[in-house]
């Protein structure tokens, strides 16, 4: 907010141009910088867009002049002056407009500088060509990094004193607050409403119950959602379906989408569909589990016949979603775990190097298994091993393509970062105009381009982002990246997933792209929302921007923005793409987890944190594609050190990696 000296009225503030975009943003829409200049220059900023956001419809993605009645403010403010008397509170507007400078919802945590390895891809060659095999390590300043004002380390759990848990005697009657013990309606109507979660996000969580009992689900910011607002056509039977149901491209170059929220999107933020959400997440999940535990239900827990010196003390199993992680003041862990039947405590002790690592690296609403003893009193389960979902160990890969393809993000067409040169020698390469035979046959051999989100810039996106675009209309941005895949040959198809710059709705799963934006593409493109799982002639890719990645960095010791594929395997190992509710990820409560990792796919394609790097884990491939966009204003505060300009291809045959560098 600032004085506005050339207000007539001397003495009324106005709004910024950034605070109208932050404010607009904050409802979840884009707006034109058009439009910003109207409302800007108004003799009442805010008054209209007050008004303005109250009468735009779900259907508008990006606010342009065309969304502002002018007519209609004038008339409201007429009527508004006939009702009211006095000074008029903006309480709205006054949320919106004073947010702190820099979103806080997206810290980087500091590299680790002791973490980083060069990644130990085989593929990666060396050559002296015009363009290298190489990767590059981001250089780290450590210093710079310690003097930024960071949250801190979410991870690190405050010593919180539990009562009961004093000593190393687990036989305590009194254990637990209540509402994590019972699941009981009356236990539920006496837990707060809200707790803070152990993460330092300190983010509203949901209460006691992932399953349903009533009066415990506030409906905070941002699990208040917009509905679908694409208008691709339906098609994927998703999970469920029969593979007739799939959406198929066929051709030369066959693509089949088999899980896609894109036309499918039923949210609109209500209570019994949050439960919904995590009924279908746990009941999959625990499918996965179950099939290697014998685990019971948590109410059966209650039985004395389990606890340990009732001649009960068997080891029994359990799965449920964690719903609070605390630490004892004797330094163990408790993991609140939940199923549909109710919740119990685990106990972790520090004794246990290896289990209580393991405990070390469990978030938040993941689904686990666990095995372990009941002690005497029936208040806690002693663990002696924790299950995850993970895949398994001989999973195979489906065989039977051929051909290659390349993996991209994060291109940010429209960012005056945006590596238009590079960018220019890659078209290139994929035209089979380089100077080299070996690179023309490559080019010659793929048959996919596969972009991970962020096509463009957006606008709107983060505070005076307009201060760093070149293209200041978001509509002009997708004409323009439109023009470059139109240089792509036209027998490589080209799938677009969004990001979350891109001119979709802010919740995840996004979405494909609306069909006004999709129109101005060649018919080689393929548009599929975010996440996607996509078959390339036979091979399965699991397509996601990647705007957990930052959660996972923040929450698993040892995952870096250096290697963010090791993130990626940590979604593996939970298969889930997003595992932890309400932090970074605004999730939209779909009646099916689109973030559920099943069936396993052959490959996992990421972005969106701007480096690069590639990993396997038991036959999967791992894929996170770097960017098109040099350092940023804000990724220079953060010491995020990009890798732009890095190709990589994979072999649908062999599963090989070649990388190549076009900086
Ligand atoms: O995100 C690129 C990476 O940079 C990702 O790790 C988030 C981080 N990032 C970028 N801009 C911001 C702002 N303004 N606040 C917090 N974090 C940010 P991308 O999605 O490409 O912007
Ligand atoms: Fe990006
Ligand atoms: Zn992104």
């Amino acid at each position: 907010m600032r004085k506005n000296s050339n207000n007539q009225k001397g003495q009324v503030e106005i709004m910024e141009r950034s605070n109208i975009i932050r404010a607009v943003m904050e409802k979840a829409y884009q707006i034109s910088p058009e439009a910003v200049e109207l409302i800007y220059s108004s003799d009442s900023p805010e008054d209209l867009l007050e008004y303005v956001l109250s009468t735009v419809n779900d259907s508008v993605i990006v606010i342009g002049i065309e969304d502002i009645d002018l007519q209609g403010f004038a008339v409201s403010r007429k009527a508004s002056k006939l009702i009211y008397t006095g000074n008029r509170e903006y309480s709205d507007f006054e949320t919106s407009s004073e947010l702190e400078p820099i979103s806080p919802s997206e810290p980087v945590t500091s590299p680790d500088p002791d973490s980083i390895t060069v990644n130990p891809d085989p593929a990666v060659e060396s050559s002296q060509d015009p363009v290298s095999y190489a990767i590059s390590v981001p250089d780290i300043v450590p210093d710079m990094v310690r003097n930024m004002d960071y949250e801190p380390v979410p991870g690190i759990q405050p010593d919180e004193p539990v009562p009961g848990i004093q000593s190393d005697t687990f036989e305590s009657e009194e254990v637990l607050p209540s509402y994590l013990v019972s699941s009981s309606p009356s236990a539920a109507k006496t837990a707060p409403p809200i707790f803070s979660s152990s993460s330092s996000q300190a983010i509203n969580r949901l209460a006691s119950s992932f399953f349903g009992q009533e009066n415990s689900l506030p409906s905070p910011s941002n699990r208040i959602f917009r509905g679908e607002l694409s208008s691709s056509a339906p098609g994927s039977g998703l999970f469920s379906g029969s593979r007739d149901e799939y959406k198929n491209y066929p051709g030369r170059n066959p693509v089949t989408v088999i899980s896609d929220i894109t036309g499918h999107s039923t949210c609109v933020g209500e209570y019994m569909q949050f439960v919904q959400y995590f009924r279908d997440r746990y009941s999959r999940l625990s499918e996965i589990i179950r099939g290697r535990i014998n685990a019971r239900p948590i109410e059966s827990l209650k039985r004395r016949n389990f606890r340990r010196g009732d001649g009960g003390s068997e080891e029994i199993s359990i799965i449920g979603m964690v719903s609070d992680i605390s630490n004892t003041t004797n330094g163990h862990k408790i993991l609140s775990l939940e199923d549909p039947t109710g919740s119990f405590s685990v106990l972790i002790r520090n004794s246990d190097k290896e289990l209580f690592e393991q405990a070390s690296r469990v978030l938040l609403d993941e689904v686990i298994g666990v095995t372990g003893s009941v002690t005497n009193d029936g208040s806690l389960m002693l663990a002696t091993k924790l299950i995850q979902p993970d895949i398994p160990n001989n999973i195979q890969r489906r065989t039977g393509s051929h051909g290659k393809a390349v993996l991209i993000s994060d291109v940010h067409v429209g960012s005056s970062q945006f590596l238009e040169d590079a960018w220019l020698d890659f078209l290139d390469f994929l035209k089979g105009e380089s100077d080299l035979d070996s690179m023309r046959e490559l080019a010659a051999s793929i048959r996919y381009v596969v972009i991970a989100g962020d096509l463009v810039d957006g606008i709107g996106i983060y505070p005076d982002q307009e201060m760093e675009l070149d293209i200041l209309d978001v509509y002009e941005q997708y004409r323009k990246a439109a023009e470059y895949i139109r240089e792509i040959p036209e027998h490589i198809r080209v799938i677009i997933s969004p990001g979350n710059h891109d001119a979709v709705r802010q919740a995840e799963p996004q979405p494909a792209l609306p069909e006004s934006i999709q129109a101005d593409f060649p018919e080689n493109v393929i548009f599929v929302g975010n996440p996607a799982l996509v078959e390339l002639d036979g091979v399965q890719i699991l397509i996601y921007h990647g705007r957990s990645i930052d959660d996972l960095v923040a929450s698993i010791p040892g995952v870096s923005y250096q290697e963010p594929a090791g993130a990626v395997l940590e979604m593996l190992k939970r298969r889930h793409l997003a595992p932890t509710y309400g932090s970074r990820v605004s999730i939209s409560p779909e009646k099916k987890d689109y973030f559920i990792i099943d069936p396993v796919p052959d490959i996992i394609h990421t972005g969106h944190v701007h480096t690069f790097g590639v990993q396997r884990y038991k036959n999967v491939l791992l894929v996170n594609s770097g960017t098109w966009q040099d350092q940023t204003e804000f990724q220079k505060r953060v010491n995020l050190v990009p890798t732009p300009a890095r190709v990589p291809i994979v072999d649908l045959e062999d599963f090989d990696v070649k990388i190549l560098a076009f900086d």
